[in-house]
């Protein structure tokens, strides 16, 4: 009989990652987290025949209308994580404030920061959805948590990653030491292990980028994105575009396949429109655990200090050469003439 893969329970066993406040906290969390992402999975799968397509007519802290999905997908995530009481505070994309969990004489030693829905515009048209989580954590467990406790940089990440519902639906993680892929086998309800330490391709074939920007990019960025399009054989171009709305989906695939996405400053809107602290920071630490690199064009991803928990920053993500070329160009340096 073949041999069965391993859980995410058993893998994190026999790989424990680096605990506070009692060995096997960040196990017991990031087995929360699976739970939430098997619940998702599975309302996804029927959305349309449970009424969950479409708009709550609610606005959210972005103000982007909210889906009745993106509703769901928050209140499943803090339903489990409020219940586990290894999460002290919560942060959402769908959540103008944190929520604070307290079990009184249990100090909780981490927070959690997540996007709960990432790909909002392909709910209600079948496409690929995710969701993004990042964990921090409480630096003085002894102290009540406040809203600043959740600004920490990327590098103080304990644990970082993502569910693609797509075909099959995914978990890949990392805690730091590599990462992980796992695939749901809804008979077994179990993420069992498909991709083990996922590395990534220095350099791809892909970019993924929504065009329909360019006319809002500043020079460089327009002349990288021009680059890629130029026939070279050497260099393999023209890249192919691969853009799905979905930033998991598309980071998924660079992930395995090599490539950049590129989410970048405008003219008028140098930030860009991709949060730090719940998208860029946790896929960042993925893709760089995987041998690639994140950027704002112009500095390091994990290196930026938060200073808002909805902030925005520039992203460009994918393969080490493809982003260190992007920022050659983005610095307005040339590379290829
Ligand atoms: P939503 O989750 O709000 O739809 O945003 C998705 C996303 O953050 C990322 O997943 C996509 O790559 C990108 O934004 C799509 O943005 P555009 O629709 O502006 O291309």
């Amino acid at each position: 009989m073949a041999q069965q893969p391993l859980t995410v329970e058993q893998f994190l066993m026999a790989n424990p990652p680096a605990s506070l406040g009692g060995a096997g906290s960040l196990t017991a969390l990031l087995s929360a987290i699976g739970l939430v992402g098997k619940t998702l999975a599975r309302d996804l799968r029927i959305a349309g025949l449970l009424n969950m397509l479409g708009m709550t007519g609610e606005t959210n802290v972005q103000g982007e209308s909210v889906k009745k999905l993106d509703q769901m997908a928050n209140e499943t995530f803090v339903q489990v994580l409020q219940r586990d009481g290894v999460a002290g505070a919560l942060a959402s994309e769908e959540m103008e404030k944190p929520v604070f969990v307290t079990s009184p004489g249990r100090p909780a030693p981490y927070m959690v920061l997540f996007d709960p829905l990432d790909g909002s515009s392909n709910t209600d048209v079948n496409m690929p959805l995710g969701s993004i989580f990042s964990i921090v954590a409480h630096q003085n467990p002894a102290q009540p948590l406040g809203d600043n406790d959740l600004l920490r940089k990327g590098t103080h990440q304990l644990a970082a990653g993502y569910f693609l519902f797509g075909p099959s639906t995914m978990l890949v993680f990392t805690t730091g030491k590599g990462v992980h892929g796992f695939t749901l086998d809804p008979n077994v309800g179990e993420y069992q292990l498909s991709h083990p330490t996922i590395k990534m391709p220095a350099r791809g074939k892909v970019y993924a980028v929504n065009e329909g920007n360019y006319e809002k990019w500043p020079e460089g960025t327009r002349r990288y994105i021009d680059s890629l399009k130029k026939l070279d054989k050497a260099t393999g171009r023209p890249y192919s575009s691969r853009y799905s709305g979905c930033l998991v989906a598309d980071v998924h695939r660079l992930l395995l396949a090599g490539g950049i996405y590129l989410y970048p400053g405008e003219i008028n809107k140098p930030e860009g429109k991709l949060r730090l602290l719940y998208e860029a920071n946790p896929m960042a630490m993925v893709v760089e655990q995987a041998g690639g690199s994140a950027t704002t064009g112009d500095m390091r991803i994990l290196d930026i200090e938060p200073k808002k928990l909805h902030q925005r920053v520039p992203l460009i993500i994918g393969s080490a050469e493809d982003v260190r070329e992007a920022e050659r160009y983005m610095e307005g340096q040339t590379a290829l003439a």
